[in-house]
């Protein structure tokens, strides 16, 4: 269950090795058990794979072109209402190139340029041995990120296609890839960070691996799996839901419905940094330059409009109903408390009715037309007396 206790100035942070899962260690210390989603794959493709039930690419570009193709014509996807918008920090491991250390070039729209990115640098194996901290990015955004239904925002990175697998199932080729992996956070407060779970079954490289290539259907939950350069632009999907488990949304440090953070941490591919089930990662190493994970742009899919608790972009009857089915009851975002005091009552029924017919796009953020100029509606007007009525039978005096 997750509360709506938002706590904007935490407690110290945890800190945590990069060895380890920063949810591992504070579980284990509560004495619990934690379980990493236990997912089998095989995982998506880096391309047009919609149909993977675990983490289907988003295309970055849509239109008569096609899916994901990067060409005059299309547009930017959509589906995306908003894109990164400020650095909270870039701690670059040491060696980047002067032109991929400008960390605003992660900032708004994906481009697919596979150029037009910013490196998190790679760890050689004495920087590893010695303890040195990997490369990691941290971004805000204009609007919270919040858990609506399925993937809720996709980083891209340049990750290219650099040899070629065939798959068992339709005897169709498929492009291996450079993809130079990363670890994904998120945080309400910049403080407290929720890592997601992740998954890597890339054999054990038998030799120089400084153009290893990955096996986009052995890799899960880590940025730079899919393709997003020389054409091709798809977005690697986190669904927030995967995180409802996690000890620090479990405490209400960091709430699915409020994220203002992306951290994203490069995973130095010796195989020294592990997945959530304690596998070794590998990917391209020792990379230079350009090294480690070149972050292109991170795209939000989900955040919450005034009213609009069901997410699908119109605050109406539908999010009516869900302040009746939750009337006393709701605490979160999604039991229908829009206030966020953890409580659904007549609060929440007045901001859906302030809002009532309001659209929301991917300009929503200055278009929504709600508020006084819309009269109340008669459902609104018909639905109070029956709300009101709930709330005395569950609450008599
Ligand atoms: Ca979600
Ligand atoms: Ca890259
Ligand atoms: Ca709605
Ligand atoms: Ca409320």
């Amino acid at each position: 269950m997750i509360t709506t206790l938002r706590r904007r100035h935490a407690s110290t942070p945890r800190r945590c090795s990069p060895l380890h899962v920063c949810s591992g260690v504070f579980v284990a210390l509560l004495g619990l058990t934690l379980t990493p989603t236990a997912l089998a794959g095989p995982y998506s493709k880096g391309a047009d794979d919609p149909n993977n039930p675990f983490d289907a690419p988003l295309p970055g570009f849509t239109g008569p072109a096609g899916d994901g193709v990067v060409t005059a014509g299309n547009v930017v996807n959509p589906l995306f209402l908003d894109w990164a918008t400020t650095v909270a920090d870039y701690s670059p491991a040491p060696g980047v190139g002067a032109i991929w250390s400008d960390p605003a070039t992660a900032l708004g729209e994906v481009t697919g340029n596979n150029f037009h990115i910013v490196s998190l640098g790679d760890l050689d194996q004495p920087a590893i041995d010695n303890g040195d901290p990997t490369g990691t990015i941290t971004l805000q955004f204009n609007t919270t990120i919040a858990n609506g239904p399925g993937p809720d925002f996709a980083t891209f990175e340049n990750a290219f296609i650099n040899g070629t697998a065939t798959d068992p199932n339709t005897g169709l080729s498929f492009g291996l890839l450079f993809a130079e992996l990363g670890y994904v956070e998120v945080s309400t407060d910049g403080s407290t960070f929720a890592r997601f779970d992740s998954t890597s079954s890339t054999p054990t490289p038998a030799g120089g691996q400084a153009f290893l290539t990955v096996n986009p259907t052995d890799v899960h939950n880590l940025v730079g799996k899919h393709i997003n350069a020389g054409g091709q632009s798809w977005g690697t999907p986190f669904d927030l839901s995967q995180l409802a488990g996690h000890a620090a949304v479990l405490s209400g440090q960091v709430d699915l419905f409020d994220i203002q953070y992306v951290r994203i941490i490069d995973i130095p591919g010796s195989g020294d940094y592990l997945d959530s089930h304690g596998a070794p990662i590998y990917d391209p190493w020792v990379t230079v330059d350009s090294s480690g994970v070149d972050l292109e742009a991170i795209g939000v899919i989900h955040h919450t409009f005034p009213g609009d608790i069901n997410f699908d972009r119109t605050t109406d009857i539908g999010d009516m109903a869900l302040i009746g089915a939750n009337w006393n009851t709701g605490t979160t975002w999604d039991t229908a408390d829009v206030t966020g005091d953890g409580s659904v009552d007549v609060a929440d029924l007045a901001v859906v009715g302030a809002n009532w017919g309001a659209t929301y796009g991917n300009t929503a953020r200055i278009e929504s037309s709600p508020g006084a100029a819309v009269p109340a509606p008669t459902a609104l007007a018909a639905a109070l007396p029956a709300l009101t009525l709930l709330g005395r039978r569950k609450h008599p005096s």
